[in-house]
């Protein structure tokens, strides 16, 4: 057996089985490229979702990490520490908040916004105790946990796990007469978007649906609630998704790419009149605000403006876009996206699909996998240069043609 092939036994004989990855054994990142246990090479085009935006091992960050590690690396929040006040100075300067609430994974940032939207429907809005509706959009993600997952239309994401929370309308994705709909129930406290729904396949709505939402809720004193886990953090070539409409979020909810993938980073920003509706004792985490997490993401952070990597999105983005659909092949049915968050629907041919692209893909140096079975996410790190990323189209562009 190759090393690659003991390893993926020992996961499948000790590991659970919730996943089904590619089979590529990896174990050492840098920048753009990550190497499997054999030494083969590749373009990492997924980014581990649009956590490492900064590039695997970006050296300033782990850095961060290794001088915080050595002094202090956890004290709860029973204590202050040194790191937290800075860092949540810095992030909400950053994203131009009053306040921040720090967590640990993207699911941790929306569960702990749901509880911001019910606890000011109730203290602010005047909503009846425990009565408090929240819409969400059809085909969305936000995570795995029992609530967030009874917000899902995705029957492998909710079979088998109710009972469900209660409180959830569903509407179509930009669709505004069906929000304009479902804002008219005075019961609705907040509308939980993706800008762009990545997990449904890269969806990008029509221009100008997130600013006509936010129109429409701040018509109905509704909470307009941003899911940017992974569509923020420059990825879709501004800072925010929502910046490409001039959109600013009641509550804004970011993870991944916050932490350039080093470590689990999340958290939830909105202004005093939301967040302090959360009083001592109510809500908290033992990792949360942790003094690695706080000098991590504020290197992360200046990772991102120091190299420019939202404007480097935007314009490596158009030429990916423009390139991938220069390619002739029927099995391209469509190429869609924003900034370096991008994705083919393919067309299966002769019984081959994504899988089959994203196998060949594989072997001839270029990582992707594919979400729902048809689509391929396309989503490198953005510090890859306009010469790889065009030897990236190649890679992509010779596995579509050998099919
Ligand atoms: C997995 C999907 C992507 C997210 C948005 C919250 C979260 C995510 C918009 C929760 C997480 C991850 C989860 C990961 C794969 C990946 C994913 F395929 F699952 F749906 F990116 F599209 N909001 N997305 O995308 O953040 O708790 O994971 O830190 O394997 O479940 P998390």
């Amino acid at each position: 057996m190759t090393k690659s092939e003991q390893i993926m036994e020992l996961e499948h004989h000790y590991g659970a089985h919730n996943y089904h990855p590619l089979p590529v054994v990896l174990a050492k990142g840098e920048g753009p490229f990550v190497w499997d246990v054999e030494g083969k090479k590749y373009f990492d085009f997924l980014s581990a979702y649009s956590a490492v935006n900064q590039g695997h091992c970006h050296p300033k960050i782990v850095n961060a990490l290794i001088e915080q590690a050595k002094t202090m690396t956890l004290t709860s929040r029973a204590f202050y520490n040194d790191c937290l006040g800075p860092y949540e100075k810095f992030v909400t300067e950053y994203f131009g908040f009053d306040k921040v609430l720090p967590m640990n994974t993207g699911a941790e940032a929306d569960e702990t916004a749901l509880k911001l939207i019910r606890k000011w429907a109730y203290v602010k809005k005047g909503v009846a105790e425990n009565q408090a509706k929240i819409i969400v959009c059809n085909d969305n993600f936000h995570g795995r946990t029992i609530s967030i997952i009874s917000m899902s239309t995705d029957p492998d994401a909710y079979n088998g796990f109710g009972p469900y929370t209660p409180g959830f309308i569903k509407i179509p994705y930009n669709d505004i007469p069906a929000l304009e709909k479902a804002l008219d129930d005075p019961t609705v406290a907040g509308f939980l978007v993706e800008p762009i729904q990545g997990e449904a396949g890269v969806y990008v709505p029509d221009a100008g649906y997130l600013k006509k939402a936010y129109d429409l809720c701040k018509s109905k004193n509704v909470l307009f609630v941003a899911d940017e886990v992974q569509t923020g953090i420059a990825r879709t070539g501004k800072l925010l998704a929502c910046d490409h409409e001039g959109v600013h979020p009641d509550i804004l909810i970011l993870g991944k790419a916050l932490s350039g993938g080093v470590i689990p980073v999340s958290a939830v920003l909105a202004n005093d009149d939301i967040m302090l509706c959360i009083k001592p004792g109510e809500h908290g985490s033992t990792f949360g605000g942790n003094p690695l997490a706080a000098k991590v993401a504020i290197a992360a952070l200046q990772v991102v403006t120091d190299e420019k990597l939202a404007e480097k999105a935007e314009y490596l983005g158009n030429i990916f876009r423009e390139e991938i659909r220069k390619i002739d092949s029927e099995m391209i049915e469509l190429v869609r996206g924003k900034g370096l968050l991008n994705a083919i629907i393919i067309k299966p041919k002769n019984g081959k699909e994504a899988w089959d692209v994203c196998l060949k893909m594989a072997e001839n140096g270029l990582l992707a996998k594919p979400t729902h079975g048809h689509i391929i996410r396309f989503a490198p790190p953005l510090v890859i240069t306009e010469d790889q990323l065009r030897e990236a189209i190649e890679i992509i562009k010779k596995s579509i043609l050998a099919f």
